[in-house]
């Protein structure tokens, strides 16, 4: 028999209120033990709250709380499940949760509650992974794509061509097994081209997963360029508060300083990074090679240069091979007004090549160019069309099995006879059923529920 389960739910940490929850077929003895309340336990109705304390077994008071008691099978684990609302001190959370323990609850593992609910049936292993990408969800992008998974629209989908394939198996089987019978009969090249059929339409789920992944987890950008010319001063700009230093000495930034920011939905992270120049300082040393780091582990780059000075070859050297730039030529302010336009059109005529239409020229200081760098930010990495698609497959474990499925519905091509095929089409159908659960081995189910969180 399943063990009753209880952990705490909410955050480890001082809140308003902490969520302890248990499930399981003791799930009601163990709170009836400890919960005091003027209903007697039993007598309450199931999926209602019910206001008591909770008292230790010498009768002492821990705290005062609600109580939610939630009989199976409509529950999310579809177990007995038990919510306990106390006050969010960590103390007391843990010696309400000892207390479950010690009246027959264990503690539960890494998103126990979780794999009950999809070992259960209450949801399938795609939607279980959906949960967690929504708690993960920083950003409005990764909130709706999260969404849209855990509706399970795209399960349905999976599990709807999963059985198309099991048809024509079975057809298959059907047809080899009992010549006899009066099938409709179905030729190598007919089964062939339905599996390219199937095939084609599972490509679609993987088209731009790649570039989706910006959705999924952000996008990182090195912000970089000679000394002094206001990358630390855009970060403070691009997060509206000053989050790092800003003076007039050249060689301020020392250390890659990351600042997470929305971006009209989309979560990026800014790295603000040492200005890039020749120096015998150390420190400063260490700071640069930081910096040319920080360029090639990030998805883009946004280039500052000050536009009342030459820019430097040596910078621009790092960025050749980038197609991600964008170039700011900052401190538009300091301009004559008078030569204004005329300078800034042959800094941009000399930069074109490299830039193209991506150079703005901006006075950082006086808030100027911000909306407009994110803009180009947003226009160069399709943020736009990537969202006006439906969501597709948003997971790298399920890219990897609808891949393996294509590959084996594509294999079918090599053989001319029949039942051959039958053993392409039934790996292909594995790997779809392993996406959503239907045939995972508990090792891929373990491996899954291990990445969550103690209590979810
Ligand atoms: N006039 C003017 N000054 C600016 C502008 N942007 C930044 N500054 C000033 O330029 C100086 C350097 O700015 P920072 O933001 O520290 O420059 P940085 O590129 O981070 O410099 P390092 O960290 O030393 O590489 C500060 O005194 C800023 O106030 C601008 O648009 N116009
Ligand atoms: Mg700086």
């Amino acid at each position: 028999m399943e063990h009753t389960i209880a952990a705490i739910s909410t955050p480890v940490g001082v809140g308003g209120i902490s969520v302890i929850r248990i499930s399981g077929s003791k799930a009601f003895s163990v709170a009836e033990s400890m919960f005091k309340s003027k209903t007697p336990f039993r007598d309450i109705k199931s999926h209602t709250v019910t206001y008591g304390h909770i008292q230790d077994k010498k009768g002492n008071t821990l705290d005062n709380v609600l109580l939610l008691k939630m009989k199976a099978p409509k529950t999310y684990t579809k177990e007995d499940t038990v919510e306990i609302q106390c006050h969010g001190g960590l103390y007391v959370t843990r010696k309400i949760l000892a207390l479950a323990y010690t009246n027959g609850a264990v503690p539960a593992q890494p998103g126990e509650f979780t794999k009950r609910a999809f070992i259960n049936g209450s949801i399938d292993l795609m939607e279980a992974e959906a949960v967690m990408d929504l708690i993960n969800s920083q950003a409005e992008d990764a909130y709706r794509e999260a969404l849209s998974q855990m509706k399970g629209e795209k399960s349905l989908q999976i599990k709807s061509i999963r059985s198309e394939l099991i048809d024509l198996i079975s057809h298959i089987m059907v047809i080899m097994d009992y010549p006899e019978y009066d099938t409709e009969k179905i030729t190598a090249k007919e089964a062939q081209d339905k599996a390219q059929d199937i095939a084609d339409r599972l490509k679609v789920f993987v088209e731009d997963f790649d570039e989706r992944r910006i959705i999924r987890e952000g996008l990182t950008v090195a912000v970089i360029g000679d000394v002094n010319v206001g990358k630390s001063t855009f970060i403070n700009r691009a997060c509206g508060e000053n989050r790092v230093i800003v003076t007039d000495i050249a060689g301020t930034t020392r250390d890659v300083v990351e600042v997470k920011i929305d971006v009209k939905g989309l979560c990026v992270t800014l790295k603000d990074t040492a200005g890039i120049r020749s120096t015998d300082n150390e420190i400063e040393k260490i700071g640069i090679e930081k910096s040319k780091q920080a360029i090639e582990q990030s998805d883009a780059v946004i280039y500052i240069a000050d536009i009342n000075q030459p820019y430097k070859d040596e910078i621009l050297h790092y960025l050749r091979d980038r197609d991600k730039v964008i170039c700011v030529l900052n401190k538009t302010d300091l301009l004559l007004e008078k030569d204004k336009d005329k300078h800034i059109e042959s800094m941009e005529k000399e930069l074109k090549k490299l830039f193209k239409d991506r150079i703005i020229a901006c006075s950082l200081d006086k808030k100027e160019g911000i909306s407009e760098i994110f803009d180009k930010l947003l226009d160069m990495v399709n943020a736009g069309s990537i969202r006006s698609k439906d969501s597709a497959i948003t997971n790298e474990r399920h890219k990897k099995h609808i891949l393996d499925a294509i590959t084996n519905l594509e294999n079918t091509k090599e053989g001319s006879f029949i039942d051959m095929l039958s053993i392409d089409l039934t790996t292909a159908a594995e790997e779809l059923g392993k996406i959503t659960g239907e045939t995972a081995s508990a090792d891929i189910i373990d491996r899954i529920f291990e990445k969550f969180c103690i209590g979810k």
